[in-house]
């Protein structure tokens, strides 16, 4: 770490050693439990990630100390968590507790409330989740944690099940690293939310990363894998330069006013102060604030400190530099940060937040700040003159179009144009006036706006056509932007204002505000642009969650004249499964035994998903075929690699080992004899490919989560899948005036459908016969042969257009509440977010392209 040292704040102990007495418990982890809100702040989303956040914030804390450089997270198949740093290790030492019962450190780290404090008052604590409740609320929280620590030539290793031990303190075995691993599953019973959103904690991690100059910290994401190279998603962030870099992130695809960013760092009155800021010609700000890493979204005195000195020291260098000759009034905040990009970031012990999410900084360092900014500000401009005309000029120019603005506004407000008053004839509004159960459908193009109207409810749904692309807020001025026709009948609609002054969310018409854009290029710029629009001026609406992305369906499967839509392709291959399985029978293993019916559409079910894991494991073996030969050897537990005298290899693996001998040509392997590991006393087989790699069937890989959950489906579905497999099948044109009979029927009365069912049913059990069956030798191929004859004989299209629906289908695929899927647009990170507008706004059209190539069928990734 580079930073520079601070001073230390009084040491709590004497000796700085901790014992059991120091550790007061507040409360019991079941508090934990019962009222999770109050330590994470939420279980949906937010909470889910904060647990993440905070044991890195451990890690980061023991490289703050100088005793770790690089932090490893990664989001496992299960969305488990595993954290790892080379740290010093959570100590393992045995504690005396108040009560006089003893036990290891790490269990008091791990179960007692604020442990953690405790132990590092000594230490000088700058990091803190937002709420800093530290590592053991994660463990209350978590259906299963596992520790691993490396310390002092040893692997401990410990269990713990929501917040208890579930195994003792154990020396697993001996190692010459040093640094803890986390490993946590949250509790699928406390949080609404299970699933970790890749993006969200990168953007935090890279955040981390940008403030701690230095530290290095790897995202990898093993749910998913380049379709490529198979490899997991995974991201590096470290950065040399710090916030200077995080600047120039943010500025990426800007046009900036001066090349580097102007940075200031120091320590005062014992708070490091570092900030980094540089113009581009854009007419937003961007300043981002944070104390001991924290975000602080409300700003706090370490901002207003920035600001202040900023308006004055851009002031009083514009009248040395004689540039106010034919300006008024001095310039104003709003003036001089039309353009800027800013980070602020102060450490400091003991830091006071205001409000409940901690969001504002409450220490009294705004005069620190403020008198660094005035020296350090003042200086830079001085030594450079032509940096600080450009900034200065750009300031006054603002200054300006703000006045024409303000008469603009004043002029449309008096035509009353942008309040309620008249609505705009093309909206079809809907007849409900309480806006909790209104929505407002903002759609592209005039034809699926016509569409819409009349596939709607109308007493509560409204419908808004827009006609071509929006204007580019990011790239007009306000009075520019009040010009644009629909903006100004979309503002109307909306009716709760806009601007500075006259903006109030209460007054919004309706709850529920939906973008329904196609799913191409065009659909998705059309609807970057509204969100632009949203996320400039009303950014309000986000946060309270009234925007949204409507989800039109991404497949059209035809036959004939019949034509369904299908949401995702999970859902088409369900569908293809279902028609496949009729009639036909799947016949399993030596003795032949059959599946059928209900039971075999159950068993593809199982098996789609049984099949998705073996992929995930696959990326360690290499061979789906030997991973499922894995699979069927059930290695589940840890006994299953150890044996009970120590020296015999364990009978599951004995049989594993043979069963690899026996194949070894097929697989093109060389299998060695088993070999038992020091680090954790386990037996594993591993074998050489005739690629030259070496790899292990080991307790890691049983206990990965993708192996587990892959064990899991499979001892659901374990007694179908022994090889060979036999498929028959009835004859298509059987089949087909089979279903045409039975939908051409109408039934006489005493004729029941059932009746009618069973009589096609034999008459496809009789066609069978006719039938060669066909043989596959894997699952994998099994379920691949199924869902292709599913296929078969119907069109499957990727959906375009909204226009391509009657008003029927758009109703029931995307507008009807029952059955539709929509997005909530969030703010989780207002950095990321602003930075991808401005790959999408800006002016650099190459990674504008880029960014839409790769991003225009993916609508989750513009679920900002
Ligand atoms: C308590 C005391 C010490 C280190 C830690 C906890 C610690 C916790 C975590 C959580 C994740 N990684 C961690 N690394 C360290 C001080 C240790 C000492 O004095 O040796």
């Amino acid at each position: 770490m580079a930073t520079e040292p601070r001073d230390l704040p009084p040491p709590v102990e004497s000796n700085g050693n901790y014992t059991g007495e120091d550790i007061t418990v507040l409360e019991g982890m079941e508090h934990v439990r019962l009222r999770p809100a109050m330590y994470i702040g939420s279980t949906g989303e937010m909470g889910l990630h904060h647990l993440v956040y905070e044991v890195v914030d451990n890690s980061v804390d023991e490289a703050l100390a100088g005793h770790a450089k690089k932090i490893e997270v990664t989001i496992h198949v299960d969305n488990s968590i595993t954290v790892v740093d080379d740290g010093r290790g959570i100590p393992v030492d045995m504690m005396a507790l108040a009560n006089g019962e003893k036990m290891p450190a790490v269990q008091v780290v791990l179960t007692k409330l604020n442990a953690g404090g405790k132990f590092d008052s000594s230490n000088y604590k700058v990091s803190g989740g937002l709420h800093g409740v530290g590592v053991s609320c994660v463990n209350a929280l978590s259906q299963e944690l596992n520790v691993e620590i490396w310390r002092d030539g040893h692997t401990w290793e410990m269990d713990f099940s929501c917040g208890i031990a579930t195994s003792e303190l154990r020396m697993a075995g001996t190692s010459k690293r040093r640094g803890t691993k986390v490993h946590f599953l949250p509790d699928k019973s406390i949080f609404t939310a299970t699933e970790y959103n890749y993006d969200t904690l990168a953007q935090r991690l890279r955040e981390l990363a940008f403030l701690n100059k230095g530290l290095e910290i790897v995202l990898t994401d093993e749910r998913t894998s380049d379709p490529k190279t198979g490899e997991a998603r995974r991201a590096e962030f470290r950065y040399a330069g710090g916030i200077a870099e995080f600047v120039k992130h943010l500025n990426r695809g800007k046009s900036v006013l001066h090349e580097k960013p102007i940075v200031m760092e120091a320590q005062r009155d014992n708070v490091e102060i570092e900030i980094a800021l540089q113009y581009n010609d854009s007419y937003s700000e961007s300043v981002f604030s944070f104390a001991n890493n924290i975000n602080t979204v409300d700003g706090g005195t370490h901002l207003s400190g920035f600001r202040t000195s900023l308006t004055r020291t851009i002031n009083a260098i514009g009248q040395q530099l004689g540039l106010f000759k034919d300006v008024k009034e001095n310039l104003s905040g709003d003036d001089v940060r039309e353009g800027l990009v800013a980070v602020v970031s102060v450490k400091l012990s003991q830091p006071q937040f205001e409000g409940q999410t901690k969001g504002k900084l409450n220490s009294d360092i705004a005069g620190t700040v403020q008198a660094f900014v005035n020296e350090r500000l003042g200086m830079y401009l001085e030594q450079n003159p032509p940096v600080a005309r450009k900034i200065i000029n750009k300031a006054i120019e603002a200054a300006r179009a703000r006045e024409a603005a303000r008469k603009a506004r004043d002029l449309t407000r008096r035509k009353g144009a942008l309040d309620g008053g008249g609505l705009p004839g093309k909206l079809a509004d809907c007849s409900e006036r309480n806006p909790d159960r209104c929505e407002l459908y903002l759609v592209e193009g005039e034809s699926a706006g016509g569409t819409a109207k009349q596939g709607r409810d109308r007493r509560f749904q409204a419908i808004l056509p827009l006609k071509g692309k929006i204007l580019n807020v990011e790239k007009a001025r306000y009075d520019k932007m009040l010009g644009h026709e629909e903006i100004r009948a979309m503002i109307t609609a909306l009716g709760c204002g806009i601007g500075k002054d006259d903006f109030d969310a209460a007054k919004i018409r309706y709850g529920k505000i939906i973008l329904m854009t196609d799913a191409d290029v065009d659909g998705s710029h059309i609807r970057t642009l509204l969100l632009t629009f949203f996320f400039r001026h009303m950014t309000e609406l986000i946060k309270r969650g009234n925007i949204y992305i409507a989800q039109p369906p991404l497949f059209k499967i035809k036959k004939g004249r019949s034509e369904q839509y299908v949401k995702d392709e999970r859902e088409l291959n369900r569908v293809a499964i279902k028609r496949a399985s009729e009639g036909m029978i799947v016949r399993h293993g030596e003795n032949a035994s059959h599946i059928e019916g209900s039971e075999l559409t159950r068993f593809m079910g199982y098996l789609n998903e049984y099949l998705a894991f073996v992929e995930k494991v696959d990326k360690r073996i290499r061979n789906e075929q030997l991973t499922e030969l894995i699979a069927r050897a059930e290695l589940t537990h840890r006994a299953d690699f150890t044996s009970k005298n120590g020296n015999e290899v364990p009978a599951k693996l004995t049989h594993l080992y043979d069963e690899l001998v026996e194949h070894s040509d097929d697989f093109g392997i060389k299998v060695s004899k088993p070999v038992e590991d020091e680090e954790h006393h386990t037996w594993s087989v591993c074998y050489t490919t005739t690629q030259g790699a070496t790899r292990c069937v080991d307790y890691a890989l049983a206990s990965s989560p993708e192996f587990r959950q892959m064990m899991a489906k499979y001892s659901q579905i374990s007694q179908y899948l022994e090889p060979p497999f036999l498929i028959e099948y009835a004859a298509k044109a059987t089949q087909e005036s089979a279903a045409e009979e039975l939908e051409g029927t109408e039934f006489e009365e005493g004729q029941t459908p059932a009746k009618v069912k069973a009589e096609v049913k034999a008459a496809r059990r009789a066609s069978r016969i006719l039938h060669e069956p066909v043989e596959k030798s894997t699952a994998r191929e099994l379920f691949a042969y199924i869902v292709e004859q599913g296929k078969k004989d119907y069109d499957v299209q990727r959906y375009k257009g909204l226009g391509e629906m009657t008003a029927p289908q758009l109703w029931e695929t995307t507008m009807d509440p029952e059955r539709r899927t929509l997005l909530q647009v969030k703010l989780e990170d207002i950095a990321e977010t602003e930075a991808i507008f401005t790959t999408l706004m800006g002016e650099d059209v190459e990674s504008r392209r880029k960014f839409i190539e790769d991003n225009a069928l993916d609508v989750k990734n513009l679920d900002i």
